[in-house]
């Protein structure tokens, strides 16, 4: 076991555990470890890094508001310029010293005598210390393979979307893509450029909205560098744009058939044949499952090489994918898009409790916090895109913010109070939960569609139903009273540790 004690252990080191480091410094705390299971930076955008991978929100708003970046080339940047700007950020604040690579956390458990967290990592004897711990993982970290029976037969070339290898050359090879979600999108237009043959095959056809993503013109860089206010009133713009979206998108109105309008007119535009229009016309209501942006999707599907395949997979085999109606479709190489095992129920790694509660049996049914970040009987544990802190409408990176300088004000007085424990009181997580499961039912994500936001049983652990302003507003301020405080033994106080780094 380690004998230094951490203020803070972060576990990850994605946009999240960068960005709570960043505040944690700002806010004078210097003694804590990102903890990061691969060797580089980056969580979300060093692992996808499939062709044509980027953002669909713009990045001026899909990036700090605390580091902002002039430079984005474009208004949705690619999943490079992305990875750049995390690293850039890294060093600009310092943030490498504090980094440890390769270190995957397989198990948390809560020593509540000593008022802290025993660490353990893969491969390593010694437990780590740590008086709090920031879990931020990311919620789509670990690529999904689809449960098809005869998955495990298929002899040719596999990839995962999350997982691409940029070693397989595509020229001449018959590729088959599962999946036609946010991910599939950007990379079959990429695809058709380069295989002889792409079957995609499609289960639900999604709501694919205009993408218009013109250069940042040098001169508006120029501005945003000189007055950084514009950058600022860029980004504003952006928020509340995206806010009006909610009104469409997070509930069922009027302006969600302005959204279905706005899709259909795309589709209209962009596949003359009727057959082809009624296979891609979705049934759901827009903002149900997540909605896609392409200009170029479309297109892709009506290239010579490429063939849109919506009869249901029956199984895979040695050679290829077989439909229901019986037909072999052979590939030399299958693409998986089809997202990630999101931990809606359980947990990712094991955490234990107070009295020996285990996590993933209190969320076996689905997952729920107090505000998304603390769970009661896990003291000093925070979470980043906990439960019910998913946007259906706006920018990731917003409740992002909202929840680190929540965290960070927490770990905060944890640290200035000298206190063993801060542990959410179970009846405001309760009330909270109950009120947002309410707020759930009214929403478009529980209209009737399967997505990746709902468990089987069509609970809701993924998304928050309102505004990203009331969101932001609630995490405002930590109080006290919704906390069971529990202060150092005085005998046991100590004085403030030197600034150590690392461990
Ligand atoms: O995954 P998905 P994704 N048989 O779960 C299909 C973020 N993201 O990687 O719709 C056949 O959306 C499944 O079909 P269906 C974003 O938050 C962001 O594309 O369930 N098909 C679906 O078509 C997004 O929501 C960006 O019927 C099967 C697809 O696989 C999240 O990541 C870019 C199947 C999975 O779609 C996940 O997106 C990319 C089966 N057994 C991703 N199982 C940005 O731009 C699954 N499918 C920010």
């Amino acid at each position: 076991m380690s004998t230094h004690t951490l203020d803070v252990a972060v576990i990850g080191g994605g946009f999240a555990g960068i960005g709570t480091a960043i505040r944690l410094k700002q806010r004078g705390i210097d003694n804590f470890a990102i903890l990061e299971r691969g060797r580089t930076l980056g969580g979300t955008w060093r692992d996808n890094t499939y062709p044509g991978a980027a953002c669909d929100i713009p990045s001026r708003l899909y990036s700090y508001s605390f580091a902002p970046n002039p430079e984005w080339s474009h208004i949705y940047s690619g999943s490079n310029e992305i990875l750049g700007y995390i690293e850039a950020v890294a060093t600009e604040f310092h943030l490498h010293q504090h980094i440890r690579f390769e270190h995957t956390v397989d198990g948390l458990v809560f020593d509540e005598q000593a008022g802290r967290w025993e660490i353990t990592v893969e491969g390593h004897r010694d437990a780590l210390l740590a008086r709090t711990v920031v879990l931020a993982s990311g919620p789509l970290a670990k690529p999904g393979l689809p449960d098809i029976r005869g998955i495990e037969t298929y002899r040719g070339h596999t990839i995962h979307s999350a997982r691409w290898d940029h070693d397989y050359d595509f020229t001449g090879k018959r590729v088959a893509v599962i999946g036609t979600g946010a991910s599939a999108v950007q990379i079959i237009p990429e695809l058709v450029d380069k295989a002889a043959a792409v079957k995609v095959f499609q289960r639900t056809p999604g709501w694919v909205l205009p993408r218009i993503n013109p250069h940042t013109p040098g001169l508006l860089k120029e501005l945003y560098r000189r007055a950084p206010v514009t950058e600022r009133l860029a980004r504003r713009a952006w928020f509340y744009g995206h806010e009006s979206v909610a009104l469409g998108v997070v509930w069922n109105t009027p302006l969600t058939r302005v959204v279905e309008l706005v899709g259909k007119a795309q589709l209209r535009r962009q596949v003359e044949d009727p057959w082809l229009r009624r296979q891609l016309t979705p049934e759901f209501r827009a903002g149900c499952k997540r909605l896609l942006l392409s200009d170029d999707y479309y297109p892709a599907l009506q290239r010579d090489n490429c063939t849109l395949i919506t009869w249901p997979i029956a199984r895979i085999s040695e050679q290829g994918i077989r439909t229901a109606e019986g037909i072999e479709h052979q590939a030399d190489c299958l693409i998986f898009a089809t997202g990630f095992e999101v931990p809606k129920t359980g947990t990712p790694i094991p955490v234990i409790g107070r009295d020996g509660r285990i996590l993933a049996e209190e969320w076996a049914n689905g997952a729920y916090a107090y505000k998304s970040i603390t769970v009661a009987g896990y003291p000093n544990l925070f979470l980043t895109f906990g439960p019910n802190s998913g946007p259906g409408h706006n920018s990731a990176l917003v409740y992002l913010e909202a929840q680190i300088d929540y965290l960070v004000d927490a770990i905060r007085t944890i640290l200035d109070l000298d206190l063993l424990m801060l542990d959410v009181r179970r009846d405001r997580q309760d009330r909270y939960n109950t009120a947002i499961q309410r707020r759930l039912a009214a929403t478009t994500w529980n209209s009737g569609c399967r997505s990746w936001y709902l468990t089987e049983d069509g609970f809701n652990p993924t998304m928050y139903p309102g505004f990203a302003t009331q969101y932001r507003r609630q995490l405002r301020t930590v109080d006290l009273d919704d906390y069971l405080v529990v202060e150092s033994p005085a005998d046991r106080r100590q004085p403030q540790l030197p600034s150590l780094v690392g461990y």
